[in-house]
């Protein structure tokens, strides 16, 4: 299995976040990689291909040039403006307010959805990096790879076309999953009129957000995810299971949200019914948006999952036989992650 690294990813390393009200030190730390690449090294796997970043043009494919010229300068705009680091929203134009200024702070409140996405100095160029490992690791598969893993940080899955939250500024896994889609449908323009070509299958703890908005009306990508219900988890305005689709995606998204305490049997149960959608739509090219917060003991989630749980999602994802690129996205068990992360992609080669 190809490994791509995003190696600049220690760019991006915000002193803090304000979670339910309280500023606490940034979970998505640098230390993550780490932990991941030595597991990985000890587990026996391909040393690392560092990625080279992903362009200005490249980052079009599925954000909005507005937004990438905010992420691109917003640290330096906020500077300017006299402020101290790192860029935080403190308003948001909500319905009812109005959206005209764009001043730095204005600015911040309308591309940011929450406080758990600061910006500093180094966090685009840390995105860009980790968009490239998953744009490499797409490329990968066009060129005949069975396997790959894209070891992102900072992870993606939370920001949409023109939003960032959640630890999340680029959309790493749909950025491949279009690349993937670009090349296997060609001609055609209208989603409508395009064959299947990829699945996303996002195992985060989290509802994957940003990825469901940004293919919600396209049925060239099928979006599914498994995750927290969103009716008392983060991030609360997206991941209910009425969600389908809309337009030409009708029915080409899927949300399966799970109750608290959930464990490996009822969960590798909810994964049957996902891998079933995704060989009933019969894609070329298989997404996994991997998150490691399903774990028992992450400080952000409320499941179950075991180590062993991994091997086995790993094993019944690498039954569909598709060429499949892994993304890494959260996981916050620090001492657990390099071991889960290793026994999945072990799961999906075995
Ligand atoms: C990529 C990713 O996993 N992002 C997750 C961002 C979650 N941020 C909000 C979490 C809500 C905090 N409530 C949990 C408190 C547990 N003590
Ligand atoms: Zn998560």
């Amino acid at each position: 299995m190809k490994i791509f690294l995003s190696a600049d990813h220690h760019r991006h390393d915000p002193p803090f976040e304000i979670l339910d009200g309280q500023p606490v030190p940034y979970f998505e730390t640098p230390r993550r990689v780490d932990i991941i690449l030595a597991a990985l090294q000890a587990a026996g796997f391909a040393p690392p291909v560092a990625a080279p970043p992903a362009t200005l043009a490249e980052l079009a494919a599925v954000h909005t040039p507005d937004y990438l010229d905010y992420l691109a300068h917003a640290y330096e705009r906020w500077q300017a403006a006299g402020l101290a680091g790192p860029v935080l929203p403190s308003a948001w134009p909500l319905p009812g307010l109005r959206l005209r200024s764009d001043c730095p702070q204005a600015a911040a409140g309308r591309y940011a959805f929450d406080l758990s996405a600061p910006i500093t100095a180094g966090t685009f160029a840390a995105a860009q990096a980790s968009a490239g490992a998953a744009l490499a690791g797409a490329t990968a598969l066009l060129q005949g790879e069975r396997f790959a893993y894209a070891l992102c940080r900072p992870p993606g899955h939370h920001a949409a076309a023109n939003l960032a939250g959640g630890y999340c500024f680029l959309n790493n896994a749909a950025l491949a999953a279009d690349r993937l889609a670009r090349a296997t449908t060609t001609g055609d323009t209208t989603w409508a009129l395009r064959a299947p070509a990829v699945a996303v299958l996002d195992i985060d703890y989290h509802h994957g957000n940003g990825t469901q908005s940004i293919f919600y009306e396209r049925n060239d990508v099928l979006t599914v995810s498994l995750h927290a219900d969103p009716a008392r988890e983060y991030p609360y305005f997206l991941g209910y299971a009425d969600e389908r689709g809309a337009g030409a995606g009708e029915g080409y998204n899927l949300n399966l949200p799970l109750p608290a305490g959930i464990g490996d049997r009822d969960y590798l149960a909810a994964l049957v019914q996902a891998l079933q959608a995704i060989a009933d739509y019969g894609p070329r090219y298989l997404v996994i948006s991997a998150g490691f917060d399903t774990f028992h003991a992450d400080p952000l989630g409320d499941f179950g999952l075991t180590t062993a749980a991994y091997r086995a999602i790993g094993a019944a994802i690498g039954q569909l036989g598709l060429p499949t690129l892994v993304v890494q996205e959260g996981g916050y068990a620090i001492e657990n992650l390099g071991a889960n992360v290793a026994a999945l992609l072990d799961g999906v080669i075995s």
